[in-house]
């Protein structure tokens, strides 16, 4: 049978803006009051989408979230209407107020952590949605993108969806973004690599000193444990602390894997030879044969790394076997990282293709290629499960494409977040959207 990696990416939501929310991304604390483009901002991801079905890649659409989300201002003491809500808010709480009209929902490697089925003990592709528990505006995310992705993968036969971790700190789950899959073919049982920023309960471990770690070991162990993945399939490694206080949030901002292959700057984890060593040595036992792309600091320091976003690229397979990179824009922007590229894909290794993609509305809140899409590997019989509306295709891009030109503005302040008919707007979009992606009553709200 034959398996794939499938991607799905966020449909970058209405009220896409700048909220200067994420404390530890730089990219989020210097755009702060900037104003947004939506509409330029989901064009973009749609953009990206259409290239790699083009491409020949297995593309699929992960839908928007409601926001402005007036449950959770409810569930702060706000009352009266919808629009009195926002009202008050707006008047009392504009930090509240931003972050419940967030639409970083759109990073769906944050959603969920997957484990294909190759890895799992009862042969069923697992989900864990995320808790997000780290950000007050993500952690409103999970109610619904556990309703988003169970009605994308409703099968029972194939598919597992297991709720978010305990909301506390201790559980801090922060999904895909930590989590490297390797394997010799999408199918066959692979390696699952979870990196975290800090142990919650056990003082040994290093920790960061200026910014959050966003994702506990006893998160990704308890992830591990309801997956059903064997000690033999899991890899651990702690992220370096001081990278995280240079504004590496996720490890997918400073490592990217695919295949048999690890892409990671030197400075990424912590303990790095026994890391790679463990990897290798597992990989091999399942028939792979590990290979780490190792990037020296020399020639692209850190803050390369985090003003580029290098390594929140997506590392594909290319039909021939080679790998292709892609990467945000802002790659091509600094001399350090362009010329490393040209270096790289000139070579003999692994990675022979790098393709440039313009992201700058998601780019400026801290959100890359890689942040964008959510990897599923899938079997030929879990692909034929999968709902077929989300599924990309040339003529689902062109009515997406026009689904975001009849709903979206094309400017977002913070000021218009007062604005009451933003929510109508809103709403009346997301009505729509789950008519086209066939995706039933996955929002709980009624229009009025
Ligand atoms: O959680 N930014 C997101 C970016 C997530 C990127 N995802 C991955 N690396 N996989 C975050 O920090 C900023 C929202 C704002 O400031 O308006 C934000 O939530």
């Amino acid at each position: 049978m034959s398996a794939y990696e499938m991607n799905f990416d966020g449909l970058v939501g209405p009220t896409h803006n700048y909220g200067g929310l994420s404390y530890g991304n730089v990219a989020s604390q210097s755009n702060s009051q900037v104003a947004s483009n939506p509409k330029e901002a989901a064009l973009q991801g749609l953009g990206k989408m259409k290239a790699l079905m083009e491409m020949g890649f297995k593309q699929g659409v992960f839908a928007p979230q409601e926001r402005q989300d007036v449950a959770a201002l409810r569930s702060l003491g706000f009352a009266g209407t919808d629009a009195q809500v926002i009202a008050q808010a707006a008047k009392q709480a504009m930090p509240l107020l931003a972050a419940v009209s967030s639409a970083s929902s759109m990073w769906t490697a944050n959603s969920c952590t997957v484990s294909p089925s190759a890895d799992t003990a009862d042969g069923r592709v697992h989900f864990t949605a995320a808790n997000l528990n780290c950000k007050f505006h993500r952690s409103i995310e999970h109610p619904t993108t556990s309703r988003v992705l169970g009605a994308m993968f409703a099968s029972q036969q194939h598919f597992a969806h297991h709720a978010a971790l305990p909301a506390v700190g201790q559980f801090g789950d922060e999904g895909a973004a930590n989590h490297t899959r390797f394997c010799k073919g999408y199918g066959d049982a692979g390696v699952e690599f979870f990196v975290y920023g800090r142990s919650a309960f056990d003082s040994r471990y290093p920790a960061p000193q200026r910014y959050p770690a966003r994702q506990t070991l006893e998160a990704s162990q308890a992830i591990a444990r309801l997956h059903g993945l064997s000690d033999e399939g899991v890899v651990y490694a702690q992220q370096n602390p001081a990278v995280i206080d240079q504004g590496v949030f996720h490890n997918d901002v400073i490592a990217v894997g695919n295949g048999e292959v690890l892409f990671y700057h030197q400075d990424a984890f912590l303990d790095t030879e026994q890391v790679l060593a463990e990897l290798a040595a597992k990989l091999a036992r399942r028939g792979g044969n590990f290979q780490a792309v190792c990037v020296p600091r020399e020639a692209v320091t850190v803050d390369d790394a985090v003003r580029s976003y290098l390594f929140n690229s997506q590392l594909l397979t290319r039909a021939d076997g080679n790998m292709l990179l892609i990467v945000p824009e802002e790659c091509r922007n600094n001399s350090n990282v362009w010329n490393y590229l040209q270096q790289l894909t000139s070579g003999s290794g692994p990675i022979r293709e790098v393709k440039v993609f313009d992201l700058k509305q998601s780019m400026q809140n801290g959100g890359g290629p890689a942040c964008l899409r959510l990897r599923v590997a899938l079997k030929d019989n879990e692909l034929a499960a999968v709902n077929p509306g989300v599924i990309m295709t040339p003529s689902l891009y062109e009515t997406l494409t026009s689904w975001v030109g009849k709903h979206y503005r094309d400017r977002l302040s913070e000021s218009d977040l007062a604005d009451p008919q933003l929510l109508i707007e809103c709403r009346t979009a997301l009505d729509e959207l789950t008519q086209i992606l066939k995706l039933g009553a996955v929002y709980p709200f009624q229009l009025a």
